[in-house]
């Protein structure tokens, strides 16, 4: 089994901090979580930015400021900007993660229209086309972000007509959203045993299903997603101070049960990335 590659969704898009005050909003809060994650043993952090009262953006501008600083002191770590942002946002705003310098290596590709709580999360077939052909364009591999069981057919069709990058894939089964696929082991297997073989993927339990569903994906070979984007809490009612408290917990699942974590080096190469210089 390959070692355990974890990402840290350190941000999000719709927390806040009246929920948790750890959430971070400014470039220095955002610098802060990211190396709390990495020095706990996240290889990948997922990326949103936000304004500094909290409001979140997909400014060029931002995305550039953020990646910046957290590369100054995580110089390894893979960037996964999101090109979702917040719902309501336009595809072109979205899009604008993927303008900094240097290119992104990876970006999320959402698989398609879902509600979202109480919200509908837009991902039509002509916004996927756009997004797929930007990242064709200029070589970023998408993280093909999964809410819903038929966002992995639509995406593997979309991969086999050439609308987006093809082999090798990495999937995100992001599983327990309301209104979206719950948070089980036989969905997750579903999912998985659908995968084309070479691609990788990673779970991401939303909320009270972080942790079981990390402890599922550690077990079966596959990969783990946590951090304040998903969950706030440590355990029941325990708020977490960091996201680095977050992703130590599942390093801690993972020493358990013998799988050991991968660097952002390793990651690069198990995710077929070229090797940082
Ligand atoms: N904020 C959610 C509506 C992504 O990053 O690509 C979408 C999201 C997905 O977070
Ligand atoms: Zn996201």
């Amino acid at each position: 089994m390959d070692k355990l590659i974890i990402t840290a969704a350190i941000c999000g898009a719709e927390v806040t901090k009246a929920q948790n005050p750890n959430v971070p909003y400014t470039v220095d809060e955002i610098v802060r979580e990211a190396k709390s994650a990495v020095d706990a043993g996240a290889a990948i952090v997922h990326l949103h930015v936000r304004e500094d009262d909290g409001t979140p953006t997909q400014s060029r501008d931002r995305f550039q400021q953020c990646t910046q600083a957290i590369l100054k002191v995580c110089p390894d770590v893979i960037l996964i900007p999101s090109t979702g942002g917040a719902v309501g946002m336009t595809p072109d705003e979205r899009l604008q993660s993927t303008d900094t310098t240097p290119v992104p290596e990876m970006a999320t590709l959402d698989c398609g229209t879902c509600n979202f709580g109480d919200e509908i999360f837009d991902n039509t077939m002509p916004t996927m086309r756009a997004f797929g052909k930007r990242m064709l364009e200029r070589g970023i591999k998408p993280e093909y972000e999964c809410f819903e069981m038929g966002h992995l057919d639509t995406i593997l069709t979309m991969a086999r007509k050439g609308q987006v990058p093809g082999a090798p894939m990495q999937f995100n089964f992001v599983l327990g959203v309301p209104g979206c696929t719950p948070a089980t082991v036989d969905n997750l297997c579903w999912l998985v045993n659908k995968i084309p073989v070479g691609s990788t993927w990673t779970v991401t339990g939303v909320g009270r299903n972080a942790f079981p569903m990390a402890a599922a994906a550690i077990a079966m070979g596959g990969n783990v997603r946590v951090g304040f984007e998903d969950n706030l809490y440590l355990s029941k009612g325990v708020l977490a101070q960091s996201n680095g408290e977050l992703v130590a917990k599942v390093v801690r699942l993972a020493k358990e049960l013998g799988r050991g974590i991968a660097s952002s080096a390793e990651a690069r190469e198990i995710l077929g990335l070229k090797p940082r210089k």
